[in-house]
Parts: C-alpha cells; sequence; structure tokens
C-alpha cells in the first residue's frame, strides 16, 4: 500500500510541510481547481502542480477529482466537445506520471451533508447527514450552500439542470456511464493511468436525481460495463459504508481481489438509524465500520494500490475546510499505517 494524503493545492491550509512530517507519507493526492468543469488540463499547469509537490519530497499519482462535466452525464449537449477534453486530461496527466484518477458520476451534486460542523460528546465537531434535515432542503430556492455544491449555479442554472435530469432516470444514467466508459479507458490504458470511480455519497438518491454506484449490485455492474484493470473503484468505506446494506469488509476482499481497486478512501462513519450518518474518528471502536477487518482484506488479498485517510473530524480547535484538517487526518493516517505494519 501508498499512504496518500488529500492536499487541496496553495491556498490549502494544510501546507505540504505539514503533510511531509506525518510518518509513512508518500505523496499527495490534489487536482488543478481554477480550470472550468469539462476544460482539458494544460499540461504546463500539471506540470507546476506536480512541481511544488516534489520539491516537498512527496509524489503526485493519484489525481481527485478530473470532475466529469453535466453533459457527458446528460448525455446531451456538448458531450463529445467535453469527453474529447477529458481524453486530452487523461494523456497528460499519464505523461506526467500521474497513475491513478479519481472521479464521480453523481448527478450535480457531489458529497452531501446535512451539517458540518455537528458536535460530539467530545467537543469535536464533524460532518453529519440526518436524513430528517435533508429532506427538508429545497435545491431549486436558489439558497442551498452544501459541500461539492458549485456556489457558482444560479437559481435559474439550476433549474434548468434539474428539468434537463427529468429526463434521465438510473438506466439512462447508466447507459451515458457506459459510453463515457467505453470513450476514455482505452485512452487511459494507453496513458498507463487507472481511473477509479468513486462511490455515491450518500449511496442512495438526493432530490429525486439519479444515484448508481451505491451497491455490490451496481459496483458489480460498473466493472462489467468495461472490463479492464483501468476501469476501476475507488473503494470509500465511509460513502459505501454510510448504510448497513454494503458489507464493506466483504466489498474490500472482493474487488480487491478482482485487481480492480484502483484507490483507498478510508474512514470510519456511525450509523445513527437508516438514511442517517454521523462521521468518526478512523478507530474501528469509534463507528459502524471495522477498519481493521478493511485492512485485513488489502493485505490478504496483496493489494499494492494507493490510500488515504478520507474526511477527518475537526479536533484540538482546528479550523479549516470541512473533513480536510490536518489533525484528525494524520492521526487516522497512523492508525491506518500501524494495523498495516502489525500484517507483515
Ligand atoms: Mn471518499
Amino acid at each position: 500500500m501508498k499512504l496518500t494524503f488529500r492536499w487541496y493545492g496553495s491556498d490549502d491550509p494544510v501546507t505540504l510541510e505539514n503533510i511531509r512530517q506525518i510518518p509513512g507519507m508518500t505523496g499527495v493526492v490534489s487536482a488543478i481547481y481554477d480550470i472550468p468543469v469539462g476544460e482539458a488540463w494544460p499540461i504546463e499547469k500539471i506540470r507546476d502542480l506536480k512541481e511544488s509537490v516534489e520539491k516537498n519530497g512527496l509524489e503526485l499519482e493519484v489525481i481527485e477529482s478530473v470532475p466529469v462535466h453535466e453533459d457527458i452525464k446528460l448525455g446531451a449537449g456538448k458531450r463529445d466537445y467535453y469527453i474529447e477534453n477529458y481524453k486530452q486530461s487523461i494523456r497528460n496527466l499519464g505523461e506526467l506520471g500521474v497513475k491513478v484518477i479519481c472521479y464521480n458520476f453523481m448527478p450535480v451534486f457531489d458529497w452531501t451533508r446535512s451539517h458540518l460542523e455537528h458536535q460530539l460528546p467530545d467537543g469535536s465537531t464533524t460532518l453529519v447527514y440526518y436524513k430528517e434535515h435533508v429532506d427538508l432542503m429545497n435545491p431549486l430556492s436558489g439558497e442551498l450552500s452544501l459541500p461539492g455544491w458549485d456556489s457558482s449555479y444560479t437559481k435559474e442554472g439550476i433549474n434548468e439542470l434539474f428539468k434537463m435530469y427529468e429526463k434521465v432516470d438510473e438506466e439512462k444514467l447508466w447507459e451515458n456511464l457506459g459510453h463515457f466508459l467505453n470513450e476514455i479507458i482505452p485512452v487511459a490504458e494507453e496513458a498507463g493511468v487507472k481511473m477509479a470511480i468513486h462511490p455515491d455519497d450518500p449511496p442512495w438518491s438526493i432530490f429525486g436525481l439519479p444515484r448508481i454506484i451505491t451497491s455490490e449490485t451496481n459496483v458489480d455492474r460498473f466493472l462489467d460495463l468495461y472490463d479492464s484493470e483501468h476501469n476501476g473503484i475507488t473503494l470509500c468505506t465511509g460513502s459505501l459504508g454510510c448504510t448497513d446494506k454494503n458489507d464493506v469488509v466483504k466489498l474490500t476482499r472482493k474487488y480487491a481481489g478482482m485487481k480492480r481497486i484502483n484507490f483507498m478512501h478510508i474512514r470510519n462513519v456511525k450509523i445513527v438509524n437508516e438514511d442517517s450518518f454521523e462521521e468518526s474518528a478512523h478507530h474501528s471502536e469509534a463507528g459502524s465500520i471495522d477498519v481493521v477487518g478493511v485492512l485485513r482484506a488489502l493485505y490478504e488479498e496483496g493489494f499494492t494500490g494507493y490510500v488515504r485517510p478520507d474526511h477527518g473530524r475537526m479536533i484540538w480547535g482546528e479550523t479549516g475546510k470541512p473533513g480536510y484538517g490536518l489533525y484528525d487526518r494524520a492521526l487516522g493516517s497512523q492508525y491506518i499505517l500501524g494495523i498495516w505494519d502489525t500484517m507483515k
């Protein structure tokens, strides 16, 4: 396994110097944030990013994410143009040594939570998803602000987008994903890049929009769409594991055995009740996920890919990007590393 840490670029309050001092850290997972969604990533910008990372003794072998334009998910508008751009980004990233690209295929919203600073009994704050709160949110009101939410959407723009998705049910979304994979995976193979789709977070439909990367059945279907090690998944324990319908240890063992896990996101969540959860510390006993079991499954299946601690709580008074402070993720990384080392 190669231990990595997400870094949001030079604006991130967590610095490369900070990350470098975490024991066992081999590299960062990052992206270029100032390119409009859908445009190809220029090679010069990738090179600048890579050099800034390498100057600090870290590698840049995983990109999270190269976002997929809504036209590709909708199968509409300028889809072909955006797919060609996506291919170019893959080629450019491969040329500069990137090995894995994480992306997702969630319509409109990326990850969704009801609260970003829910206080836990120990005084730390964390991200939570309470169904009863999300059910009351109206994404068409023009007032919504959520993580993963593109605040550049106007009220009219978002209404129009929702209208377009009225014609896209789950089957149509599968079809559009299949088309996308048929186009990009051969390019990824040639570029030496492994694609890693992130599961939908949470793994169920929200606001009436379709979501398909949600369960074992659907991950199986996804992998069958294009049978190649370059068409793999990001197994995010917290996303798949926030419902007890998914047995994350079992899924880890199965997909690692198939060599289709190209990237691991490890975090813990505490399932509060059906369709509600709180993100917790990485420690297995802190939440509903058997993190030790996940790592054991990876180890026993000979996993050699990239792992990163996923979201952390805010602890010790730290402020910053929700889910992406330094301290709790660093603690999580050491929990992961410690478990791993005992199995060697
Ligand atoms: Mn994740």
